[in-house]
């Protein structure tokens, strides 16, 4: 089992070297998929993670603490929109979705405060964990969220190398909410500072005896 391990990490850490890691690029909203950063913003660290817990680039990755050219697109609350990476997710690790609301999606910083809306963790059925490694996530946007413009951010937390640093694989896409109510979500973030070094969920061996898993950050809050 040690040799497995052992080998198993080898290989994990080849793969880093020999593949490019994923970029989420697009977005898929009212049922059409935007282009290549139309919506999503843009990233300057080509397929390089995150990886400073206490960095502001976890919030929209390096370069996204603007908007630059992208554009923000109008939503009805309680409909799904879809993030497209470059390439499918291939680290171990749980999604999460993410909210803030903004003056204006295309200057706002990301230093508002966040709140979750989807986590996606690991399935477990007979000893064996399953995580959802896909090229596209979707989400729905909670009906009961007030109008106006939001950030709607996806983290990726790649756990695939137990000992080493967790990856961030974030994007942020802007969006302006119509309809909706007047709910306050909650509980609220702040973006760096919402995952914790000692979170289970950031520490988590999925290698060794791994049979139940908390992804990190706040309780996703529904209407
Ligand atoms: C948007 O900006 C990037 C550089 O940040 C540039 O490469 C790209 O061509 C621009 N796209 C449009 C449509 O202007
Ligand atoms: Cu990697």
């Amino acid at each position: 089992m040690k040799t497995f391990v052992a080998a198993s990490f080898l290989l994990a850490a080849l793969a880093d070297v020999a593949q490019g890691h994923y970029i989420f690029q697009y977005l898929t909203a009212n049922g059409k998929k935007g282009a290549q950063y139309q919506n999503v913003r843009r990233n300057t660290n080509y397929n390089s993670p995150v990886t400073a817990l206490n960095s502001p680039d976890l919030r929209c990755n390096v370069g996204g603490n603007t908007g630059g050219n992208t554009t923000t697109v109008a939503v009805a609350a309680g409909s799904s929109i879809t993030f497209t990476a470059d390439t499918a997710v291939y680290h171990q690790g749980p999604v999460s979705f993410y909210m803030t609301k903004v003056a204006d999606a295309v200057s706002a910083d990301g230093s508002t405060d966040w709140f979750k809306i989807k986590e996606i963790g690991p399935t477990f059925s007979g000893g064996q964990a399953k995580w959802d490694m896909s090229l596209t996530y979707s989400v729905t946007l909670p009906s009961c969220l007030s109008a106006g413009e939001y950030l709607v951010r996806i983290e990726q937390l790649g756990i695939h190398n137990p000992g080493g640093t967790p990856q961030f694989y974030v994007a942020c896409s802007q969006v302006k909410l119509t309809g909706g109510g007047s709910a306050s979500p909650s509980p609220l973030v702040k973006i760096p500072g919402h995952v914790k070094a000692t979170d289970s969920g950031y520490t988590a061996n999925i290698y060794n005896n791994f049979n139940s898993y908390t992804v990190p950050g706040p309780k996703v809050f529904t209407c």
